[in-house]
């Protein structure tokens, strides 16, 4: 057991120190001088052991402080001088072709982007595709300009304006529906004036008195009643009940033989002015329509019609004189 015990500790001298060790266990034969020796030969090779743990762990430190290094440097996009694009880990980190950065092109919507080296080759960045400018917040057509050039005309209900780009939204300033009032306006602009806006126009009532042959027209019913007249239409024409721009006044005149007559001329054309029926139009405007004024001499009678027939029939058979067109009524 002994012999076979010197032989293993010989071989340790032996691998640890040669020949040296090997001539110096067998001169000296004793057992315990060899295993002395041998005590002292394992605690050497003991110390070989700690000393390689030793170095491993100083490499193993130098390998881990080599890590955080290299991660760092992956970190930092820009800066790696030492790296360049050629499928090489030039640096010796690990990483191919890192830290090298990202291309970007392109502006506005075609802004894009693209890494710097791709499989080692220099990256290709290619802008998206742009479109034509339009009122949106974004530069469409990638000129570096939001929105520009985007005025266009526009239009409403009620007429055209100019469409104008607000922070990204259109606006058009064409002017919007309002809520229909009486003032000779279409402020809703569907096409109708002043539409069920109540007392903004008034009914004139047509009256005739057969024995004096005069015509009287009076937005009082009862008065187109009386003193021997008789209503012909309720409701003849409508005037405004008050003044509003593009409207002139319609007044009511008295002649000295005592019949009426109606006259935009504010002072009767030099006749008695008994007041203002109301306003009409001078004009033919909107839903506007004539009025016609005749003049009868024999009667003394200014007779009024809307009715263009009724005013040739007047002329040709009823000794009427056409004295054209009085105003514009509604
Ligand atoms: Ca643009
Ligand atoms: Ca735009
Ligand atoms: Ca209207
Ligand atoms: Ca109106």
């Amino acid at each position: 057991m002994g012999a076979a015990g010197l032989y293993l500790l010989v071989c340790g001298c032996s691998a640890g120190d040669g020949g040296n060790g090997f001539g110096s266990a067998a001169s000296l034969g004793g057992a315990e001088t060899t295993e002395g020796s041998a005590g002292g030969g394992a605690e050497w090779m003991g110390t070989i052991d700690e000393g390689g743990d030793a170095t491993s762990d100083s490499a193993t430190t130098a390998s881990s402080q080599a890590g955080p290094a290299d991660e760092s440097a992956g970190d930092d996009e820009p800066p790696n001088p030492n790296e360049t694009c050629n499928g090489l880990d030039d640096d010796g980190n690990g990483l191919v072709d890192d830290g090298l950065g990202t291309l970007s092109c392109g502006l506005g919507v075609c802004e894009n982007s693209a890494p710097a080296c791709e499989n080692g080759l220099p990256g290709v960045c290619t802008p998206l595709a742009a479109s034509d400018e339009v009122c949106n917040g974004l530069d469409d057509n990638c000129d570096g300009s939001v929105d520009e050039d985007t005025t266009a005309s526009c239009d409403s209900e009620c007429g055209p304006g100019t469409e104008t780009c607000v922070g990204g939204v259109p606006e058009c300033d064409a002017p919007q529906p309002q809520a229909e009032t009486c003032n000779y306006q279409d402020d809703d602009c569907d096409g109708s004036l002043d539409e069920n806006v109540a007392g903004c126009r008034v009914g004139v009532h047509r009256a005739h008195n057969s024995s004096s042959g005069e015509h009287f027209y009076t937005t009082n019913l009862m008065e187109a009643s009386s003193g021997g007249f008789v209503v012909e239409s309720q409701d003849y024409y409508d005037v405004y009940a008050s003044a509003h721009a593009g409207l002139q006044g319609w007044y009511r005149c008295l002649k000295p033989n005592g019949k009426h007559f109606y006259t935009t001329s504010a002072g009767c054309e030099g006749q008695t002015v008994e007041g203002v029926l109301g306003y009409v139009s001078t004009n033919e405007a909107a839903e506007s329509r004539a009025l016609y004024r005749l003049f009868n001499g024999n009667l003394g009678d200014h007779f009024y019609t809307t009715s263009a027939a009724e005013r040739d029939t007047a002329v040709s058979s009823l000794g009427y004189v056409s004295e054209g067109v009085g105003c514009y009524v509604f």
